[in-house]
C-alpha cells in the first residue's frame, strides 16, 4: 500500500469514528458532512406529479406520513403535472446526493437520459404508482395493475347493461401509465359485446373541472341524446360529470349509468348518493410498502420488479356499509 492509500484510509476510519460518535438532530448530517456516507437518516429524493386528484393527495399523505413516522429524511417535489419539472427535480436530488430516487412519473416515456444519469450516479430508482417504458432504468414499480382495473371497469358494466349501453368516456392525463392501460382493459373486454360501443372518448386530466367540461361537451353533441353510460378513468373525472350530467337535467346513476376508477372518499358520498354505480379500487396509501421496499434496497436484498397492489370493486348497492371502512 501507498503512503497516500494508507493516509486515505486513516482519514475514512477516523471520518467513521466521527460518525458514530456525532449525534444528528433531525435533517442535520454528521460531522458536518453531507455526503451519502457520512448521514446517519436515510435521504429520500420524491418526485410526485401534482395534486390533481383526491387520489393523489392520498398518495401524497400517505409517502409523506410514513416517511416521517420512520425518521427518513424526505425531500418532496410537487412537478404541477409537468415532465420538464420532474426532470429538474430528479437532477436535484442527484446533486443533493441522496440515497433513493422515488419517481411517480407523469407520463411514460422520455425518461432515458434523466434516468440514465441517475444510474450513472449511482442512485437506485424506485418508481411508485405509474411506470416508464425503460424497464432496465429502474430498480421496481410499485402499483397496480392497471388494466386489469379496466377490465373490471368494462365486466361491470356489461353485467349491470346486459351487454349493450352507448358509452362515453373520460381519459386520464395523455400519455399516462394508467391512461393507457385502463383503456386497453376497458375496450378488450367492451369489444366482445357487439352491442357496447364507446361513441366518444376524450382526455379529462384526471381532474373534477376537466371532467365536467368534457363531459358538457358530450351531452352537447349531437349524439348527447343517446348516451347510456359514462365510464371514467378515475373518480374525479366522473364526480366532475355527474355535476355536467346534472346541469343537463338527466339523473345520473339513472339516466347514465356511470363507472370509474380509485376509490375515494367522494365516490362513496355520490354511491351513497345513487349518483355513481360503480368504483373500480386503487389504492394510493402506498407510503408504508415504499419504504419496506427501500430499507431492502439499501440492505442490498433482492425486490420483485412489480410490486402489485390488492384491490377490489365496490357498487352502490353496498356504499352506505362500505363508506365507514375507507381510508382515502
Ligand atoms: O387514478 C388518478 C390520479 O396514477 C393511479 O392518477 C394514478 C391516477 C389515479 O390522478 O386519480
Amino acid at each position: 500500500m501507498t503512503s497516500a492509500n494508507v493516509h486515505r484510509l486513516a482519514v475514512a476510519l477516523l471520518a467513521a469514528l466521527l460518525v458514530g460518535c456525532h449525534k444528528s438532530g433531525p435533517g442535520e448530517t454528521a460531522a458536518g458532512d453531507s455526503s451519502s456516507a457520512a448521514r446517519t437518516k436515510i435521504r429520500v429524493g420524491f418526485s410526485q406529479i401534482g395534486a390533481e386528484s383526491d387520489w393523489r393527495k392520498a398518495n401524497t399523505e400517505s409517502i409523506k406520513s410514513e416517511a416521517a413516522a420512520r425518521g427518513v429524511e424526505l425531500i418532496f417535489s410537487d412537478a404541477q403535472q409537468k415532465k420538464e419539472n420532474q426532470i429538474k427535480a430528479l437532477r436535484n436530488f442527484i446533486v443533493q446526493d441522496v440515497d433513493v430516487i422515488v419517481l411517480a412519473p407523469v407520463v411514460k416515456t422520455g425518461w432515458e437520459p434523466v434516468l440514465k444519469e441517475i444510474r450513472d450516479a449511482g442512485i437506485p430508482v424506485v418508481l411508485t404508482d405509474r411506470r416508464v417504458e425503460n424497464e432496465d432504468l429502474y430498480r421496481t414499480f410499485i402499483g397496480a395493475d392497471f388494466v386489469e382495473e379496466g377490465r373490471r371497469a368494462a365486466r361491470w358494466l356489461v353485467d349491470a347493461t346486459g351487454g349493450k349501453a352507448v358509452i362515453v368516456e373520460l381519459e386520464g392525463t395523455p400519455g399516462a401509465d394508467p391512461a393507457i392501460d385502463r383503456k386497453k382493459g376497458f375496450h378488450e373486454v367492451i369489444a366482445q359485446y357487439p352491442e357496447m360501443k364507446v361513441i366518444k372518448s376524450q382526455s379529462g386530466e384526471f381532474t373534477r373541472a376537466k371532467g365536467r367540461e368534457v363531459m358538457e361537451t358530450f351531452l352537447k353533441s349531437p349524439e348527447g341524446p343517446s348516451i347510456t353510460a359514462l365510464f371514467a378513468h378515475n373518480d374525479d373525472m366522473a364526480l366532475g360529470a355527474i355535476q355536467a350530467i346534472e346541469e343537463a337535467g338527466l339523473k345520473p346513476g339513472e339516466d347514465i349509468l356511470i363507472v370509474s376508477i380509485d376509490g375515494v372518499y367522494a365516490a362513496f358520498e355520490a354511491m351513497v348518493a345513487g349518483k355513481l354505480n360503480c368504483t373500480v379500487e386503487c389504492n394510493p396509501l402506498l407510503g408504508p410498502q415504499l419504504f419496506d421496499t427501500i430499507e431492502d434496497i439499501l440492505a442490498g436484498r433482492d425486490v420483485p420488479k412489480w410490486i402489485k397492489t390488492e384491490e377490489g370493486v365496490f357498487t352502490r348497492e353496498t356504499a352506505a356499509e362500505d363508506i365507514k371502512h375507507r381510508r382515502y
